[in-house]
């Protein structure tokens, strides 16, 4: 059946827009994978499986601060190895679990998680560890929240439990696999085959075979050496290092994460019985041209983070590795999953997330790897980008159609052919004889522009970045380690900067200065500070190269091949772009630098988008759940292209598309270059109407998506949220990924993704009121979750407010998101059933990183009932919560009256408004004195029945966004 829906979807998409999987490995064609799938159905058809990986308990140490223990690891199969294993527990209960060969024929990889990890995390002090003759256990939380960590030696497992409850298993399947470094040795003929040495111990009955640790291994050396597919041969001097690891959940009826994959927020399985897909999923960063909206393949990013969810708590691992790996997915049984990890090299860093709630999990994944970066704000409203605004007339006309159709926008694009010849910073200067201008042009009414800087570099001596590039030995390298790499890509043939090799950062910084501080040095001195950046095609793409990348044989800074770090590149080159980008003012601006390719880590330095998405209804669609994944795994700002980057959509769709963009953390339009121009004010009407009102919907929100980024850079918390997010406890939501919630305002969005619909079914998840964002009409939900149905038409987005909120929107429409900084605000309450509301609204400079010195405001909200009145107030929040104000330590230096908070003091509320109260009141007054006032009378918060809400409005209540003020509606 499944087969034949992805045939019909193949069938409906033209031929020319189909992925070629073939470019592509699956699990079969890679040695290491077919090595790991195979153990795993050895284990799985053997019922006396058992690991032979054992702790050695006379090894056993545990250090003098008591926070982490050692010991040596053996593998029955091969007792002359050794391994060694390091558990430690950090200050927030993550634990870490390192395994590595120790003293072997040589060096497995071990910097991935230097990479990743935001810092050295700090260990607890509070740990009490258990040694028994079986196992070794730490335990520590307080006395109703006990979390055990329970390592037994024989065989090796290591168990996460909570009040008992296993939570995170290790090993538990005995899938557990470091292949170690061994001499390659000729092969002998079949009737010489050893019969058996005397250190292989099997733990069961094994038939006479030519290898006695062919139970665990196989029979065969597949691959070990050498692997040829299509036209390339890898060579593997290091031999065979597979790691493969299974880690299970038993008590976890959904996993999420591992993002990138085009499918559903929870995971569907891979493997068991009634497998939903026959691949595993894939994590190994590449440029999948036209993929398929609904499989395991792997895309442009990797996070090797996994979240487990059941009613009663959330876990996850950490798995910090940044090799080729295939993860199985399966559900042995409802309510449990078990999930299978092959990796071609690297070493076992994994980190055991306990939870036990969403919000905690989040803290401490992005505890370890960082937070999203707070976005310059401009960067959250909207984007124009096309391959290619062909010239600088091109961009000032199309700024001026969008000022002439007052529609918003921030910020205009530069694809690839601005660059002469594909020489990124060399403008071409036939079509843009004058970028400062142009880029002047652009920032007169505050507006930025991106311009695109790829990885590879034309290989002529003419071309500066190239040559000095050469001249400081920051090259990658072939096999040999020492010859420059060559390829192809868009400026033919191409070399790639090392970003592993330190030498490289200082320079790569230096080429985005805009100012000449070194005469012999190249600058971008035709560039200003208001270009910001899109590093594409950084997997690193390569046309010519196997999987469309680099040979797994080439060689990085310190000798490390290609295959143990490959999903880092594209996270490096981000990061050095970004640290450039910020290097350029001195004090820095936050910088904007977009990313194809990732890893955990990269929302540190800015943005990514989903890549080559095709202009269909199912990528609209898949493309909403990708976002959902990338925020809960940590990389909050992403979006994919409006529209679909191939295809030409038909109106109704684009519009369509624009809601989702619209309700996206990065939200840009974005085409191929064959396409039809499509800019919003091409439309016909009604269509350019109904996407200026979705523009403008967007700017009018940006208070609260910028409030959202606010926390989501403080505690990681998504932008956009799903429903087991919110609601953790309401199983019929767990795999809901087709509608979210906006931060923590309350705003409950599903955009509709399919052709001709006129309404839509939203799930309500609690006993509450929600309304309608723009009619007012309340939906009643029910304890017991309950499907209401809403209307949809083409110019309206399911939106609603969750009753219980308070929205700060600023209504007024500008032409660009800066313009807006001194607009007044609307307050919308909306009352939940018992009369009460809460919200926020952070605001900073929105550039600068003054707010780390405290120069922001972060207003609290409240509606309560007191008696027969209502009081709504606006409070301090970062004076009560100093240590949540900003990423980082708590905020000493924060003051109530900071200068941001002065220059923004005239910043008025310009309008309050009231959903849900039950009667007119008698009056509305701030500080005893009666404002000026309407209401509709309507249905009423706490009514079961329901219909337009009422609405007060109040008109011009306080002078001031950042007083405290308290009105009281009587
Ligand atoms: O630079 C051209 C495109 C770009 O527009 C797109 O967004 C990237 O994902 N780029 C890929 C290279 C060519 C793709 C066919």
């Amino acid at each position: 059946m499944r087969a034949l829906s992805s045939l019909l979807l193949l069938a409906a998409i033209p031929l020319a827009l189909a992925v070629k999987p073939e470019d592509f490995k699956t699990c079969s064609q890679a040695a290491f994978c077919r090595r790991g799938k195979a153990l795993a159905d050895r284990a799985g058809q053997n019922p006396d499986w058992k690991s032979p990986y054992s702790v050695d308990p006379s090894s056993l140490a545990i250090s003098s601060d008591k926070a982490a223990f050692t010991a040596a690891v053996k593998s029955s199969l091969y007792p002359d190895i050794k391994f060694g294993l390091d558990v430690r527990v950090h200050h927030d209960g993550v634990v870490r679990v390192r395994m590595d060969e120790v003293d072997g024929k040589g060096k497995r990889y071990d910097e991935t998680a230097s990479w990743a990890l935001l810092s050295e995390p700090q260990v607890s002090k509070d740990i009490q560890w258990t040694v028994g003759k079986k196992e070794v256990k730490a335990t520590y939380g307080p006395k109703t929240d006990k979390v055990d960590v329970e390592i037994t030696f024989d065989p090796l497992v290591v168990t996460l439990s909570r009040n008992g409850r296993s939570e995170v298993v290790l090993n538990g399947l005995g899938l557990l696999h470091m292949e170690h470094f061994r001499t390659k040795e000729e092969p002998k003929p079949a009737v010489e085959a050893v019969e058996g040495g005397e250190d292989a111990q099997t733990p069961m009955e094994v038939p006479e075979v030519h290898n006695p640790r062919s139970w665990f291994e196989g029979e065969e050396e597949d691959g070990y050496w050498e692997e040829t597919w299509k036209s390339w041969t890898d060579s593997k001097p290091k031999g065979p290092q597979m790691l493969s690891i299974d880690i299970s959940f038993p008590n976890h009826g959904h996993v999420y994460g591992i993002p990138q994959h085009a499918t559903r927020l929870s995971l569907p399985t891979t493997s068991g019985q009634d497998f939903f897909y026959n691949e595993p999923y894939r994590l190994w960063n590449s440029d999948v041209f036209e993929y398929h909206a609904d499989s395991t393949m792997s895309l442009y990013g990797s996070i090797p983070v996994m979240y487990a969810h059941s009613k009663e708590s959330t876990v996850g691992v950490f798995n910090a590795i940044a090799s080729d790996t295939f993860i199985d997915v399966a559900h042995p049984e409802p309510g449990s999953s078990y999930t299978h990890w092959i990796s071609e090299s690297g070493i076992l860093d994994v980190f055991l997330l306990p939870g036990p709630k969403p919000a905690d999990i989040f803290k401490q994944y992005t505890g370890l790897t960082g937070t999203q970066a707070l976005p310059p704000q401009w960067s959250i409203a909207y984007h124009q980008c096309r391959w290619n605004y062909v010239s600088s007339d091109d961009v000032r006309s199309v700024q001026t159609r969008f000022d002439e159709e007052d529609m918003p926008v921030d910020v205009f694009w530069l694809d690839i052919e601005y660059a002469e010849e594909h020489k990124y910073f060399i403008w071409d200067k036939k079509n843009f004889p004058d970028p400062v201008d142009m880029v002047n042009d652009v920032s007169a009414v505050e507006r930025k522009m991106v311009v695109i800087v790829d990885p590879h570099l034309k290989r002529v001596h003419s071309y500066p970045v190239y040559k000095e590039a050469q001249d400081l030995d920051v090259l990658a390298k072939v096999k040999d380690g020492q010859s420059e790499y060559e390829g192809w890509c868009w400026s033919g043939s191409s070399a790639w900067v090392d970003f592993f090799n330190p030498a490289s950062w200082e320079w790569w910084k230096g080429l985005f200065k805009t100012v000449q501080s070194e005469p012999d040095k190249f600058a971008w001195i035709e560039s200003t500070t208001d270009v910001h950046i899109w590093n594409d095609m950084n997997e690193p793409a390569i046309f010519n190269g196997p999987e469309i990348s680099m040979p797994r044989d080439n060689i990085h800074y310190g000798g490390w091949e290609h295959r143990d770090l490959h999903n880092l590149n594209g996270m490096l080159f981000h990061n050095q772009t970004s640290q450039a980008v910020r290097a350029r003012t001195d004090p820095p601006m936050r910088p904007f630098v977009l990313t194809r390719s990732f890893f955990a880590g990269s929302q540190r330095f800015g943005a990514m988008w989903t890549g080559d998405n095709l202009g269909t209804w199912e990528h609209m669609a898949v493309g909403m759940k990708m976002v959902l994944s990338l925020n809960i795994a940590g990389f909050a700002f992403s979006g994919s292209d409006v529209g679909g980057f191939f295809g030409n959509p038909e109106p109704e769709m684009l519009v369509r598309w624009y809601h989702v963009g619209a309700f996206t953390p990065f939200f840009r339009a974005h085409a191929h270059i064959d396409t039809k121009r499509r800019e919003p004010y091409l439309l016909d009407e009604p269509y350019k109407s109904i996407v200026r009102d979705i523009l403008r919907l967007r700017y009018a929100m940006l208070p609260i998506w910028y409030t959202a980024f606010h926390e989501s850079s403080v505690n990681g918390m998504p932008v956009v949220r799903p429903h087991f997010v919110v609601f953790p406890e309401d199983e019929a939501g767990f795999a809901i990924d087709d509608q979210f919630f906006v931060g923590g305002s309350g705003l409950l969005v599903k955009p509709v993704t399919e052709k001709g619909a006129t309404e839509a079914q939203v799930y309500l998840p609690e006993d509450q009121v929600y309304y309608d964002y723009f009619s007012g009409q309340t939906y009643r939900g029910s304890a017991k979750g309950k499907n209401v149905t809403v209307p949809a038409p083409l110019d309206k987005v399911p939106l609603l407010i969750r009753g219980g909120s308070i929205l700060p929107t600023r209504e007024r429409p500008r032409r660009s998101s800066p313009l807006m900084r001194r607009d007044p605000f609307t307050l919308t309450v909306a009352l939940d059933k018992a009369g009460g509301a809460r919200g926020e609204l952070y605001l900073d400079d929105g550039e600068s990183y003054a707010h780390e010195g405290g120069a922001l405001v972060w207003r609290e909200f409240t509606a309560a009932r007191r008696g027969k009145a209502t009081h709504v107030a606006s409070a301090d929040l970062a004076a009560a919560k100093p240590e949540a104000a900003v990423d980082g330590a708590a905020l000493a230096l924060y003051d109530k009256d900071n200068a941001f908070a002065a220059e923004v003091r005239a910043v008025r509320v310009e309008k309050l408004v009231v959903l849900g109260l039950e009667k007119k009141p008698g009056s509305v007054k701030l500080a005893g004195s009666e404002l000026d006032w309407e209401f509709v009378p309507g249905v009423a918060s706490g009514a079961s029945k329901e219909g337009v809400a009422s609405q007060l409005v109040v008109k011009n209540p306080v002078a001031s966004i950042t007083g405290d003020w308290e009105i009281v509606i009587q």
